[in-house]
């Protein structure tokens, strides 16, 4: 089939992206597999693997923000245009020499806006797939399970997977730390995302108290219009609506288990249909009775 097979790791800054790649990568190892690993943080620090391409020999965020006066997103937009404008040299003659038992795994920052504001990203994506390079390839979108970030995280993630329109697994991280400590049905809650966890008790830190005699609140007043009952329907609105798409759901992720890690990559196989161009095909059975009678 001549095919390569990678998947493009997404979310938030800290959600565990590149954790996630350092213990795919050792799984994979494990297993006798081969992975190709590419950073696209124009920001990463350090790695357990180092990558077999970094985007920071082409660029850093940390020069662009120095000698073009930008911010660390407006930077790291620069960043991915740059990537963009010089694909062919930095990224499209190295992948070609990555063959079909490869799986290559593309690491990247966690700039919200990069994944909801700007089709940069699809542009990269589309790249990859057409072309020469012609690579099956899913998305990987990480949360990390924390109540406060997790309704707007889910909408990151939908937003990401209307405008890639590629085989999406969500992937709540950091199991680790939950471990023994939410009760399974409490946790059921974050894998199908549960509309009434936005209308949990305000401690949870989630919701704003209505109070009495505030219909719209003041527009002048973030705090105030919070209290509302309008900004109370907003929030129940967009809870439905992630209710309604029903297509988010996670899969559960602690990087210290090495089941755990194996179980979300059989996902990933699954999505990019790598184990089909591995194996050699069984003779059919149906047509050797047909041959046979
Ligand atoms: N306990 C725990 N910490 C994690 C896990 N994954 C990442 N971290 C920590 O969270 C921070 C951010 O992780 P990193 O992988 O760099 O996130 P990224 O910004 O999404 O690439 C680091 O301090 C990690 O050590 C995890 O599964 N469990
Ligand atoms: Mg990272």
């Amino acid at each position: 089939m001549g095919s390569k097979y990678g998947m493009i790791v997404m979310g938030p800054a800290g959600a565990g992206k590149t954790t996630f790649c350092s213990a795919l990568i050792q799984h994979l190892r494990n297993n006798k597999r081969s992975c190709f690993y590419i950073n696209l943080d124009p920001a990463a620090e350090e790695f357990v693997y180092e990558p077999d391409i970094d985007i920071k020999e082409l660029i850093t965020l940390e020069d662009v923000m120095e000698e073009l006066h930008l911010g660390p997103n407006g930077g790291l937009i620069y960043c991915f245009e740059f990537l963009l404008e010089n694909l062919d040299d930095f990224l499209t003659e190295k992948l070609e020499t990555v063959t079909e038992e490869y799986l290559i795994i593309i690491d990247m920052p966690g700039q919200i806006e990069l994944y909801t504001h700007v089709p940069i990203v699809p542009a990269l994506v589309s790249h990859l797939r057409g072309g020469s390079l012609n690579i099956s390839m899913c998305a990987a979108y990480l949360l990390e399970i924390d109540r406060a970030k997790f309704f707007a995280g889910t909408l990151s993630a939908m937003s990401a997977m209307l405008m890639l329109e590629l085989p999406h697994v969500n992937i709540l991280s950091k199991m680790d730390l939950v471990k023994g400590q939410v009760a399974r049905k409490e946790l059921k809650r974050f894998i199908d995302p549960d509309i009434s966890l936005l209308q949990d008790a305000p401690e949870s830190g989630l919701v704003y108290e209505y109070k009495d005699g505030v219909d719209n609140g003041d527009p002048g007043d973030a705090q105030s219009v919070m209290a509302g009952e309008s900004f109370a329907r907003l929030n129940r609105a967009v809870g439905q609506l992630i209710d309604d798409f029903s297509l988010v759901s996670f899969l559960k992720l602690d990087v210290q288990d090495e089941d755990s890690v194996g179980a979300v990559l059989s996902y990933i196989d699954d999505a990019i249909q790598y184990h089909e161009a591995q194996e050699p095909r069984e003779p059919n059975d149906d047509l050797m009775d047909a041959e046979m009678g």
